[in-house]
């Protein structure tokens, strides 16, 4: 997934230098307090709340492995911070609780939306982009709105020391969401839930308040692997073990350079992220559609491979505005969309859909880009005889 990993912003985190003494609160005045939370979380577009201790567990030690096995690939900001992500008191001294959040993304009138899914994946010649990334860039919207809730609790008790995070820092978000109750952890990796599937983004609030925490909830995967059965590039290679390195979400928006030669075939249509192992999660026939109006689909559906290949730099800025696609910019686009076009063609039938590929790809054989050049050579290898088409 892509990432902000950006510092403390003003707006978004606050010292309490004078906070006036709280000590005399019981655990009703707290009790309330989280009550009102959560309304105003739900005013705000959040479809659940949950707040949770500092108690790490065994994420710490998994944490540590994962990056030992080189799992997360390029994502040096992963090892930079090392375990500081399993320690939410040292990354913001004076926390002891933190307030999760989960906001759901379905765009509205999606339908049947797995089915919808699916069948994208076989329309060869049509870009796949994952659900997520088809509507406004949910750092924004997410940040502006837990900013938003930390003002509405300040307005309510006063200054309190506190800061907002979604995607944007070293905090195991998950984990945090698990155990403030929001879902149990699928073997998939990403956090799941009886009444909403996966698909829904989280944030958090690290506060300097000693609200109730709340229990986390039961599992039920049970015996079911059907995502690591889906996973189209073996990125699961263990029940809540995943290898970046892998995952086609990974190999087209955070990897920089070449995509690997032995994953390029398995990607398919797929040219910003990926959705299969959450299509294949029975929970998501519960997913919920967005609450809030940014998350409903800016058009980048059934989108065509051809010509979103001959987007030129201000057309791939210009129809990406707003959207996270933007942050892999225009080279990257294009790499990712050559392996599209390189699986389409292996696909084509004979005749004028295999020329039009073919085509495509040729007006991009002397790019400026040695990357995309080297893509668009392996693409056109994917039918014998394409770079004989005139
Ligand atoms: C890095 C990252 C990625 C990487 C790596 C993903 C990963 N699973 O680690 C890549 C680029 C591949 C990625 C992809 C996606 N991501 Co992402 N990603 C992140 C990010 C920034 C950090 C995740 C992390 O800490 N990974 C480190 C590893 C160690 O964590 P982990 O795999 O979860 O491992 C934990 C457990 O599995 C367990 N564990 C590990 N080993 C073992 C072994 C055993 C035996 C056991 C029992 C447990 C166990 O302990 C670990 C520590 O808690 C988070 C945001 C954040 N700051 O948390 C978003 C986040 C996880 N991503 C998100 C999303 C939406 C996606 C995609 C769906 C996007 C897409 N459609 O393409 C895919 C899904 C791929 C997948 N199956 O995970 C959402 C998930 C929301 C949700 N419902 O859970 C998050 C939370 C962002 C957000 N704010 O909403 N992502
Ligand atoms: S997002 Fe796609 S590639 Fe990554 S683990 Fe899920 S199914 Fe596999
Ligand atoms: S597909 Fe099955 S194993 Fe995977 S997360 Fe969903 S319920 Fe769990």
């Amino acid at each position: 997934m892509d990432t902000t990993h950006d510092p403390v912003d003003p707006d978004t985190a606050h010292d309490a230098s004078e906070v006036p003494s709280r000590k005399a609160w019981g655990q009703t005045r707290l009790q309330e307090l989280a009550q009102d939370i959560r309304r105003w979380a739900g005013e705000l577009g959040f479809a659940r709340v949950g707040i949770t201790d500092l108690e790490m567990g065994s994420a710490e030690e998994h944490l540590a492995e994962w990056l030992r096995r080189g799992f997360h690939g390029q994502m040096d900001y992963m090892a930079r911070h090392g375990v500081l992500r399993a320690r939410p008191a040292e990354l913001v001294p004076g926390t002891v609780r933190v307030i999760a959040l989960a906001m759901d993304y379905l765009p509205d009138g999606a339908g049947d939306w797995v089915e919808a899914g699916w069948r994208e994946l076989d329309e060869t010649e049509h870009a796949t982009i994952s659900v997520y990334a088809r509507a406004r860039d949910y750092h924004k919207v997410l940040r502006s709105r837990l900013a938003r809730l930390a003002r509405r609790i300040e307005a309510e008790i006063g200054p309190f020391g506190y800061r907002v995070f979604t995607d944007s820092a070293p905090v195991l978000e998950v984990e945090l969401a698990r155990k403030a109750g929001l879902g149990w952890r699928g073997k998939h990796t990403l956090l799941l839930s009886r009444t909403a599937g996966s698909m829904f983004f989280l944030g958090e609030i690290f506060v300097d308040l000693p609200l109730p925490a709340d229990a986390p909830t039961s599992e039920h995967c049970g015996e079911c692997q059907r995502c690591i059965a889906a996973c189209p590039t073996g990125a699961i290679v263990a029940p809540y073990e995943l290898d970046a390195r892998r995952c086609i979400s990974y190999l087209t928006i955070e990897l920089a350079g070449a995509i690997p030669v032995e994953f390029r075939s398995l990607i398919g249509n797929r040219v910003y992220g990926c959705d299969d192992c959450q299509l294949a999660c029975p929970w998501n026939k519960y997913a919920q559609s967005a609450r809030v109006d940014d998350f409903h689909s800016r058009g980048l559906d059934a989108l065509d491979l051809v010509a979103a290949f001959a987007w030129d730099e201000t057309t791939f800025l210009k129809n990406t505005e707003g959207s996270p696609i933007r942050r892999i910019g225009h080279e990257r686009w294009l790499r990712n969309i050559a392996v599209g076009l390189g699986n389409a063609l292996a696909k084509s039938a004979p005749g004028a859909a295999r020329e039009r590929l073919a085509a495509a790809l040729k007006l991009r054989e002397d790019d400026a880009s040695a990357l995309v050049r080297e893509h668009v050579a392996w693409a056109l290898g994917q039918h014998p005889g394409a770079s004989q088409i005139p």
